[in-house]
Order: C-alpha cells, then structure tokens, then sequence
C-alpha cells in the first residue's frame, strides 16, 4: 500500500467530501461480529476502519486485522490506546498527542519509544493533535490517561488547543468525547475549531444516531467516527455511512 492516506483525506477535505470511519475495538467484537461489520461497510463506502481500543492486546490486534484484509481493502488505521498496540498489518496508523491533557507521557513520552519503531514500519504515520472533551461520564481514555478532558461548553479552549497543535505541525486534529460518551462534541465546538484550522478535523465519541453524524460533519467535521453504536447494532453503519457522505458539500459517487 502506497503512503496515499493522509493525501486521500486532505484532498477530500479540499472538495468538502465527508468521510466516514468505523472503529472496532478488538477487544469488544467477536470475530463474527466483525464479518458482519466488515461485510456492511463494503456495502456502505466506509472510507477507513480505525482499529484500536485502551486494553487490546497484541495477538486480537492482529486476528482482527488479519480478518478485515482477507474481506475488503478499506485502509486500516492503528488508534492505539498505548504503545502496544502497534502491528504492521495495518494501513497507517494516528500517531496521537494528547494535546488537551497535560501528562507528557502521552504527549510526547511514548512517542520517543515508538518513534524507531515506526520509522522501519511499512505504516503511513498520521500526526494527530488529540483532544478529549468532556461527554458527560467519565471514560476509558480520561481515565487511563490521567487527564482531564477539556469542558463540554469551552469552545474557545478547543479552538486554542487545536490552533497550538496545527501551529506545533500536527496534520490531523481529533476531537473525541470518548467511546461511548453520553454527550458527543456539540456542532458549536465543531464549529469554533473548524473555522480556525486548516488540517483536517477528526470528530467522535457517543455519536449514535445518523442525525448526529450529519449534523456534524456539516458543522464542520471531515471525519466522522462511530464506535459504540455500530457494535451494538451493526445494521445502522449503513444508515449512518449515508448521513455522513450526504453531508458531503459536493456529489460523493457513492451509492
Ligand atoms: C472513540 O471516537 C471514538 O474514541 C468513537 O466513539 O465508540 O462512542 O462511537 P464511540
């Protein structure tokens, strides 16, 4: 595979071509579970799958992606929930800071130990300024990273932090309030972001409705993430996979 994935998705920003990623967590679906998944997402055009989760261990990692490359070749990208989860067999990977917390391991910690790793790696490397926002409880990531999310209603600290992240080189900016967030990012922080930077913006956490989705790729996301609620029903990714493309400011080709 080509190092093409960070070009696809800011060429595609460019045009106002919304994209649409499933995550899997290997840890949450049985490998049935992800045949199915990975069956409609073909049907739906998902753009990329990302893969990851906080506890996974390395051998699940690599079923897991072992399984999605023999059925489709939508691009799989590594979202790592520490430095172990890291396998070859994926497209490319999001090479995150957590940038809304303060804990330097994880902002720049881990990244020392992973970096030769990845320089001999076959993986695209994605530089991704990560910011947690508050979703209402308190979750995995908030949790395992020791860092208090940015609040719910604090805009103006999203747009500083994501400005300071692309000032800093980061490519890609991830606004998540986490896998299964009570309360996904609101469209005015969406927004507020949005307007401020120039790298492609990432959105997800909680988002269990097409609606949502919708509404917030028009707010401004490029790239809309669905975890949770596409392992609890798959059939609504192709629901969802439509809400997101149609918010698409130009035609998608996509059925
Ligand atoms: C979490 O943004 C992702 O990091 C997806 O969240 O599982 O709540 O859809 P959900």
């Amino acid at each position: 595979m080509t190092k093409q994935l960070y070009t696809d998705i800011q060429a595609a920003k460019a045009k106002g071509e919304k994209k649409f990623v499933v995550l899997i967590d290997p840890d949450k679906v049985r490998l049935g579970q992800v045949d199915r998944v990975v069956e409609l997402a073909v049907r739906a055009g998902v753009d990329y799958f990302f893969i990851g989760g906080s506890l996974i261990v390395n051998n699940m990692l690599d079923q897991c992606l072992e399984g999605i490359r023999q059925a489709c070749s939508i691009p799989m990208i590594l979202f790592p929930g520490n430095s172990f989860q890291l396998s070859y067999k994926a497209d490319g990977i999001l090479f995150l800071s957590l940038i809304s917390g303060r804990n330097a391991e994880l902002l720049i910690g881990k990244h020392v130990i992973t970096a030769p790793y990845l320089r001999m790696s076959p993986l695209e490397v994605l530089p991704t300024g990560y910011m947690l926002v508050d979703g209402g409880v308190p979750t995995t990531v908030s949790y395992m990273s020791n860092t208090q999310p940015i609040p719910a209603n604090k805009d103006d600290v999203a747009l500083c932090t994501a400005l300071a992240g692309e000032m800093l080189g980061l490519k890609l900016m991830y606004l998540d309030a986490g896998s299964g967030a009570r309360n996904p990012v609101s469209s005015s922080m969406i927004d507020a972001v949005s307007s401020a930077i120039e790298v492609p913006l990432i959105v997800g956490g909680g988002i269990r409705t097409p609606e949502k989705a919708y509404e917030n790729a028009r707010a401004g996301a490029d790239v809309i993430v669905v975890g949770n609620a596409i392992e609890k029903d798959p059939e609504l990714l192709l629901e969802m996979a439509d809400a997101v493309h149609s918010a698409s400011l130009v035609e998608t080709n996509k059925e």
